[in-house]
């Protein structure tokens, strides 16, 4: 390579590494990236730069001096004006930008005045490289002059630099598998994938999702109004408004699966008060999760709207953006202050922004609690202290209130440090995951009775209804043979698909105190707790978009689909493409008899995935119905 050439070169690259050491040092600077181990700081270390070499690469192109160099500062400037926008967002809302964010009205005006704020002048410095580009590109022109650049070399090196995105991907994908799939959280993505990826595909989730609204019409939602008036339920008049104008607390128990409940381990009962609760509840004995990839917050999406979640990736990331029919929002016409309550990251599973779409009107999020060292372990505040403060900010909200938890302690990989955390022993199997699985279980059932307790003394108790529901199982299909030591039977993908129940439970002082501590075996799933709920506080769904039906209702049809389409009826269970008696737990002869609800699960699923690629909520008037044939009006 001649000296001019690698002056050519030079420019661009240059640019490139400069930009590449400011944003690591932005990195550790400006952004809070929790760093584990040396895997993820060379992770972090390397991330931005197969992006910065690409697109720096395109200067190879040009054959102009003139109109490369412009090329180059241009680039330089609007890329260091992203992440200093990111800079900027994250002093304010600790989180990084997404378009959605920047898209939504309501909050571009919050960003307005507070990036206003959050700007110093010391920031120029963040420009310092774009300074010199101009600089050199002025002053010393013959470090930009270009005559050519070979075909081959132009190939060698983007072969280097996209072998560099790929050992970035593939170490991303060891070090967290299915980041993109499932995309938990942001900070993830970028501590992964580097802060431009990750914009990158944020874009491409963006754009994805706006042509399928945009193809999208109000009268695809007819026949699924009529489809659902149809399906539709009476409420059962025994129940309906029972805990009227009470408070609802609705609890998510991390990865609490049912079979935990009523149960001994190495002959300790697993959760001593959950049973003592259920004497005195409605406790729903064949209730399934109906969570994909989501996880957590798929379950808080079917509990919110009673539609169920997407197939691949996580709705509450890719369709935050879409109009919602949630209970929450039922709950604020209905005069409650709505809220929900979890101690982490604000931004995981994007629920800062999903959160907006659902309508709570506040988010107790980490910055809400009081986290240090003393009372965290694995994910964060433990579930007792998580009680305790959320109690705290009870008291001060106004009555009747809607609020939303979601414990976190019983989360793979189910730690517990202090000895004073351990209320039972471990189990003894070859996994290390169900060995450890009882004793986070059984410390949040301690965490649930210490919240009663402090509920009745901040005199909320009586006035209020506690529901509690698993959000999805805690141990994978991975753990298998260490579940099968425990049930003492192989886990066949029958047996798989029953131990995707989860409890649901529903006490209401004053009435299931008074020996109405009932059983109800009716089988349904997560998509059911919306109408339930509604229906006990005594208001209507009748007019909803919903797939779900009472579960106290006479008219339950004893079904849940499963996301992945697996389902349960009263006598069957499909899975793995087998209908299965229950009787038995054989596989039928005449497999036909799954067919019509096989038929159910999917068009219900379809369905509902229509509504939510579509974003099909914005067509329906709330309050009315818009479809105007015959048959659906009263
Ligand atoms: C994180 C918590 C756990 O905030 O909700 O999420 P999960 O991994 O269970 O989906
Ligand atoms: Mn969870």
């Amino acid at each position: 390579m001649g000296k001019l050439k690698r002056a050519a070169i030079a420019f661009p690259l240059l640019a490139a590494v400069l930009l590449w050491l400011k944003t690591y040092i932005i990195y550790k600077t400006s952004f809070n990236i929790k760093i584990e181990n040396s895997m993820q700081e060379f992770i972090l270390f390397i991330n931005p730069l197969s992006f910065l070499l690409l697109v720096f690469g395109l200067a190879l192109f040009f054959k102009n001096d003139k109109v490369r160099s412009r090329f180059v500062i241009i680039l330089s400037f609007i890329i260091t004006f992203v992440i200093y926008g990111n800079i900027v967002f994250y002093r304010f809302f600790n989180d990084f930008l997404t378009l959605p964010v920047l898209f939504q009205t309501s909050n571009f005006a919050d960003l307005k005045d507070s990036a206003a704020t959050e700007m110093h002048l010391l920031d120029i410095l963040y420009f310092a490289d774009v300074i010199l580009l101009v600089l050199l590109n002025k002053f010393k022109p013959a470090f930009i002059h270009f005559k050519g650049f070979s075909k081959i070399n132009r190939r060698a090196y983007f072969l280097v630099a996209t072998a560099i995105l790929f050992l970035n991907v593939g170490l991303a994908e060891t070090e967290r598998p299915q980041l993109l799939t499932r995309t938990f959280d942001r900070e993830m993505l970028v501590k992964n994938l580097g802060t431009y990826n990750y914009h990158l595909y944020d874009i491409f989730l963006q754009s994805k999702s706006s042509a399928q609204r945009a193809m999208a019409d109000g009268s695809e939602l007819a026949d699924i109004e009529n489809y659902l008036r149809a399906q539709y339920v009476k409420p059962n008049e025994d129940y309906f408004g029972i805990a009227k104008e009470k408070n609802l607390i609705v609890i998510t128990l991390e990865s609490t699966q049912n079979f935990v409940i009523n149960e001994k381990m190495n002959g300790e009962v697993i959760t001593p008060f959950l049973n003592e609760v259920i004497k005195d509840s409605l406790y729903f004995d064949n209730f399934y999760h109906q969570t994909g990839q989501g996880k957590t917050s798929d379950s808080e999406f079917l509990l919110e709207n009673s539609l169920y979640p997407l197939g691949r990736g996580a709705v509450f990331f890719t369709h935050s953006g879409n109009e919602y029919a949630s209970m929450a929002e039922k709950l604020n016409n209905n005069g409650y202050f709505t809220s929900t309550m979890h101690a982490n990251n604000k931004s995981f599973w994007n629920r800062d922004i999903m959160y907006e779409a659902i309508g709570y009107q506040r988010f107790y999020s980490a910055t809400d609690y009081d986290i240090n060292e003393n009372n965290t372990v694995g994910w964060g505040l433990k579930d007792i202290p998580f009680f305790h403060q959320s109690v705290e900010h009870m008291k001060e909200m106004q009555k009747p209130f809607y609020t939303k938890m979601i414990t976190l302690t019983n989360h793979h990989p189910f730690k517990l440090e202090e000895e004073e955390d351990k209320f039972i022993g471990e189990y003894h199997s070859n996994s290390r995951t169900v060995n450890q699985y009882f004793a986070t279980v059984r410390y949040t059932d301690e965490a649930v009775k210490e919240f009663f307790e402090k509920l009745k003394e901040a005199g909320l108790y009586e006035d209020s209804i506690i529901v509690m529901y698993g959000d999805h199982y805690g141990i994978s299909e991975n753990h298998n043979a260490a579940m099968s030591q425990f049930l003492g039977k192989e886990v066949t993908p029958y047996v798989s698909a029953q131990l995707q129940k989860v409890p649901f439970i529903v006490h209401i002082p004053g009435v299931t105190d008074q020996g109405r501590g009932q059983v109800i075996s009716k089988v349904g799933g997560q998509i059911d707790i919306r109408p339930t709920l509604l229906h006990l506080l005594g208001i209507d769904t009748k007019q909803d978009i919903q797939f779900g039906e009472d579960l106290l209702s006479d008219g339950h049809r004893d079904f849940v689909a499963f996301r992945d389409g697996r389902f349960v009826t009263k006598d069957y269970v499909y899975a793995d493409n087998v209908c299965y008696s229950k009787e038995t737990e054989e596989p039928v002869e005449n497999q036909e008899l799954c067919d019509p609800y096989r038929e159910k699960a999917m068009t219900e699923l379809a369905y509902s995935d229509k509504i939510i690629y579509g974003d099909l909520l914005r067509f329906y008037e709330k309050d009315s119905n818009v479809n105007s044939s015959e048959d659906s009006k009263e």
